[in-house]
């Protein structure tokens, strides 16, 4: 069956935005399943309404008469995390030479730094907001540079000053990095919108670890982990930041759909519209 997102998929050359479906999950620790999340997340868009209320227009009909465009997934299977970076590096390049706004879905966070790597040729020192409970600053994780416990120490070998918000997680190895390393900044749940914003460049890429929120809310993930951020607070952070700055991508990773619910992908594939819309349509936020 092929896949569409809100029921639809365009055509790449007339699509103004384009998703990158990467089930990938190779350094996975706790839970599995993030393999299954690209899909479900599309899966469960159907149910995600055209018309957004804050925007007071249909994101992708009246605002993006050319649609978004689902691409190829990643062959993921078996590889391993070095691989899948240059994969998603390559997909978000093409989408990036082609002026499409790039939206990657995960899988695992190692997925993240190709997209970043894309994304800063086109924008060099590209800011990146992380919302995520771990702060994925481990140099290495057991032998492997590219695991899901490195994403943001991958990430910000291409981006500029960053931000990482709802992280309630880190190893001795991460507080130390962040205490050398004062172009990114670190806020667990509880966090100032204003003091985010002030540590962010003009352009931002946003990396989306669903573990950021509250698994109260959001309890599909490989490592759930207590007091996260809430979907209001997550989406009013989100909301400035498209107001003032320019969001140019974004990734949500780590859905591992739990069977039997389907909370969490709702909650993911609402997230990924609610993005796409502010991204695109900052001007009708008022
Ligand atoms: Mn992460």
């Amino acid at each position: 069956m092929e896949l569409q997102f809100l029921e639809r998929n365009a055509g790449f050359d007339s699509a103004d935005a384009c998703i990158l479906p990467v089930p990938y999950e190779g350094t996975v620790c706790f839970r599995g399943g993030a393999a299954n999340g690209p899909e479900a997340i599309l899966n469960a868009s159907v149910e995600v309404e055209e018309y957004d209320i804050e925007l007071g227009f249909e994101t992708i009909g009246d605002g993006l008469p050319g649609g978004f465009h689902v691409m190829e997934p990643v062959e993921a299977d078996k590889k391993k995390a070095s691989e899948i970076d240059r994969e998603v590096y390559s997909a978000v390049s093409r989408m990036m030479g082609a002026d499409k706004f790039p939206i990657v879905l995960g899988g695992e966070h190692s997925i993240s730094s190709g997209a970043v790597r894309a994304v800063a040729e086109k924008f060099p020192k590209v800011s990146v907001l992380q919302i995520d409970a771990h702060a994925d600053l481990r140099n290495e994780f057991q032998g492997e540079k590219y695991s899901h416990a490195c994403a943001m120490r991958r990430m910000m070998e291409y981006a500029g000053k960053s931000a990482q918000v709802g992280v309630r997680s880190m190893s001795s190895e991460c507080a130390e990095y962040l205490s050398r390393n004062p172009e990114l900044k670190s806020w667990g749940s509880e966090f100032k919108t204003e003091d985010v914003l002030g540590a962010l460049g003009e352009h931002v890429y946003i990396s989306i670890d669903l573990d950021g929120f509250d698994p109260s809310e959001m309890p599909g993930v490989g490592t759930p982990c207590p007091g996260g951020v809430s979907w209001k607070k997550g989406l009013s952070l989100l909301r400035e930041v498209a107001k003032k700055k320019k969001i140019v991508g974004f990734d949500v990773v780590e859905l591992s759909p739990i069977e039997g619910e389907v909370v969490s992908e709702i909650f993911a594939a609402n997230l990924v519209y609610k993005v796409a819309g502010y991204s695109l349509f900052p001007g009708r936020l008022g």
